[in-house]
Parts: C-alpha cells; structure tokens; sequence
C-alpha cells in the first residue's frame, strides 16, 4: 500500500502519531532501536530529518538501521534541503516553506531534490510547511529563514493552508520547531481545519510534551501529530502522549474559532 492510502485509512479511524528522529543525534543503531520502541508506544510512521547541517552524515545508514527494525509502519524523510534524501526511505515529505522569506526553501530545494525523488521512486506527499512563532527563535525558523506567524494571527496560517489547498497539497505542517517553548494554538488550528476540510491533512509538531496539550489540539482538528523530544526523554509521556491521540476526538470547531 502506497504511503498516502496507509494514513488516509489510518485516519478514518483516530489521528496519527510520527515519531521525528534526527539523525545527528544518535548512532544508527540506537536511531534504529528507539524507533522500535516508538512502534511499539503505537507510532504509527516514523519521519527521519532535522534542520542541523551535520545530519547528512548518518542520514542512509540511520534510515536503513529504522527500516530494518520497524518493518510495516512508514520511514518517510523530513528533509530540509535536496541533499537530505536517502533512496533507502519509503515516501518523502516534499515540503515547500511557505513563509521562508528565501526562494531557497519556498522552490529552489525542491527543484534539484524532484530529480532525486524520480530517479529512486520515493513517494512524495506534497506539504505546506509553515513555521509558527513559538516563544524562542528555532533551528526550523533560523535554518529555514522563516518569517514565523504570530501565535495570535491564525489568519495568516488560514491564508496560506488555503492557498497549499489550492495548489493541490494534501498536508499543512503547523511547525511550532523542535523544543519549542510553546506548542501551536487550538484555535489557529481549528480555524486551519476548518478552511482546508477534509482534503487536507493538519500536523502539528514542535513543544508537544504532555497528554493534555495533545488531546487539545486532537479536539481542535488535528490530524497527525509529531514528536521528537518527548521520546528521547521520558518514554512513559510519550506513550500516554501517544494514547492520548488516539482517544482524541474532533469536537464542534467553531468553539474555537470564535473564543
Ligand atoms: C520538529 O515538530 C517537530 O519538527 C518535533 O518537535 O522535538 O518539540 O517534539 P519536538
């Protein structure tokens, strides 16, 4: 089954969990065996990128040693640049930084890694990627050289998943960045959900590290949910961040749109 039906009919049923791993953080192996536990804490793909330049390094290895151990579930890559591919994964995010102020990451990247993709078949899910202030300057805004959209503008946020609709994209990425202090907001992406539909799916990532904050946005609309730092340091949160998602249900979005 392609990549794209295995979330869609994942979907159906409760939203996703991804686990991020980055590749300049750990050996391989190790790389190789947290994503196991991750499959077993009930992840349900397993996104392998970063925005740190030296992640090139491990990038083939570290994804060979996760397809090995997590079998069935999804290594798709979360590159940050063309150079950031590996022919080894199954589906590739192909991500356009929407709010980059650098044609670099909005078309340019993306024009060289389109060569790479065909040549090796990878899958590509097209994405929006849109960096949200989130208290702190992170590596995705600075690497990214982003313009984040203020936490308290979701209108901006609707403007450009709006226009990824149009263009055809089947996901928008909410990307607080890794460590944010604070995660995006429910109402920025109830508000998102609601002008994109069912066509497109909502990730959100960056600075979810507790099972309440998760549950929120699940209500809120959320689709797919990714985490990286929680599950490097407290597997037990992780799990019942994990748990959390799954028992999410969307409730009335307008609630949040209008408080
Ligand atoms: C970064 O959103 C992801 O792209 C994960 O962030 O490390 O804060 O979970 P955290």
């Amino acid at each position: 089954m392609k990549v794209f039906e295995y979330i869609k009919e994942k979907r159906k049923i409760t939203p996703l969990h991804f686990t991020l791993i980055d590749p300049d953080k750990q050996s391989p192996e190790q790389a190789g065996e947290f994503a196991k536990k991750a499959k077993e804490s009930g992840s349900d793909a397993i996104m392998i990128g970063g925005s740190q330049p030296d992640l090139l390094m491990y990038l083939d290895e570290t994804v060979k040693e996760v397809k090995k151990r997590v079998g069935d579930i999804p290594v798709i890559l979360f590159p940050f640049s063309h150079s950031a591919l590996s022919k080894h994964a199954d589906a590739v995010f192909f991500m356009s930084l929407l709010n980059s102020r650098s044609t670099q990451y909005i078309i340019e990247e993306q024009m060289r890694g389109s060569v790479v993709i065909a040549k090796h078949a990878i899958e590509p899910l097209s994405m929006a990627y849109l960096i949200i202030e989130s208290g702190k300057p992170t590596s995705a805004e600075f690497g990214g050289d982003a313009k984040p959209i203020p936490r308290k503008k979701p209108e901006f946020a609707v403007g450009y998943a709006l226009a990824a609709r149009y263009f055809g994209m089947k996901f928008v990425y909410l990307e607080g960045g890794s460590g944010a202090e604070k995660p995006v907001t429910t109402k920025m992406v109830a508000m998102v959900k609601k002008a994109v539909g069912e066509d497109v799916f909502v990730i959100v990532g960056g600075g979810i590290r507790d099972s309440e904050t998760a549950k929120s946005l699940a209500s809120a609309g959320a689709d797919i949910f990714v985490t990286g730092t929680i599950g490097e340091e407290d597997p037990e949160k992780f799990k019942e961040i994990i748990k959390s998602i799954k028992e999410g249900s969307i409730t009335n979005l307008d609630d949040y749109v209008t408080h």
